[in-house]
């Protein structure tokens, strides 16, 4: 258990709060926003009034997860601010407003510098929802709804691609088993989480696949151009979900897909089971896990992609 004294403290604030804001971070994935929206239901079902800001747009296959999401913004004067699966608060909304506002820092990143007045990081779970799974058990077991139990389960697919990293242990799957007792649907979740594509997206995922490259023994890069995209004349958002697709089906220990995107900017997404790609992904500006991490660069499409690779290689 993760500092018994802290949750003790942060169930007391929570209980007593009568307005609360939960932060999501920069470029919603499954678990932040399926996490985002189970605490929310806990304390809307205990009569608190609930947002959830997102500094960025949440992505249409993760619209399913109801709950007071807002984008940017927020309107009510919280008591109480939860930051959830949050690295580090650059990565999330926090006008000036928010300074002095007790807050509650709940989350499973390793380099999290604590940065609550409260933390409860647990760097060895596999997603912030099983980090509040684990709390929800502590706080009020009953709380847990079947809709409730969903959204974590969803949360700890999410994060763990379909319990594939090695951050999923098997207290993850112990616990993923508790709710799927509650009743959570791991059928139609792991699914969704596994990024299993709509037939179109699935044949346009063909042609991209002719784009892979074995760059060398275990590394599989699929590079993007813009123009690949316009001559197939696809949106972006028919990328995502690829990455997951690939690394699931290949044998390479790391798998990259960088796509470039039309302001210039390259969006660079690792998968690996060898390499700790959290690190690489570190030095190019971005974040993430050991197994599954992310940046943005500003650097040009046709030098990044040899540099970045040869920097993998460097590290395999
Ligand atoms: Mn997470």
């Amino acid at each position: 258990m993760v500092g018994a004294t802290q949750s003790t403290e942060a169930w007391k604030l929570l209980s007593k709060a009568e307005k609360i804001i939960i932060l999501g971070h920069r470029n919603p994935d499954g678990d932040s926003v399926a996490s985002c929206a189970a605490l929310s239901s806990v304390l809307m079902n205990r009569g608190a009034e609930v947002e959830i800001v997102h500094p960025t747009e949440i992505p249409a296959r993760l619209q399913f997860l109801k709950g007071p999401h807002k984008i940017g913004e927020h309107s009510i004067k919280p008591d109480v601010i939860v930051a959830l699966d949050i690295a580090e608060k650059k990565r999330t909304y926090f006008p000036e407003t928010f300074e002095g506002i007790p807050l509650i820092n709940i989350d499973h990143h390793e380099c999290n510098p604590n940065f609550g007045d409260l933390n409860i990081v647990d760097g060895k779970a596999s997603s912030a929802a099983e980090v509040l799974y684990g709390l929800l058990k502590e706080w009020d077991p009953r709380c847990v709804t079947i809709d409730i139990a969903n959204d974590l389960l969803f949360g700890i697919l999410a994060d763990s691609i379909v319990f594939q990293t090695t951050m999923t242990s098997a207290k993850t799957l112990r616990e993923s088993a508790e709710l799927i007792d509650m009743g959570a649907n791991l059928r139609r979740l792991s699914l969704i989480a596994s990024g299993a594509a709509e037939p179109e997206k699935l044949k346009f995922w063909s042609e991209v696949i002719g784009l892979a490259r074995e760059v060398s023994p275990g590394l599989l890069s699929v590079a993007i151009p813009t123009t690949f995209m316009k001559e197939k004349n696809q949106p972006l958002k028919m990328l995502e979900g690829f990455v997951n697709f690939a690394a699931r089906n290949c044998t390479a220990g790391v798998v990259v897909v960088f796509s470039e995107q039309p302001s210039g900017a390259v969006k660079v997404s690792m998968r690996s089971h060898e390499l700790d790609v959290a690190k690489i992904a570190a030095k190019y500006g971005g974040g993430g896990h050991k197994n599954a991490a992310g940046a943005l660069s500003k650097a040009k499409f046709d030098e990044l992609v040899p540099s970045l690779l040869a920097e993998i290689e460097s590290s395999m």
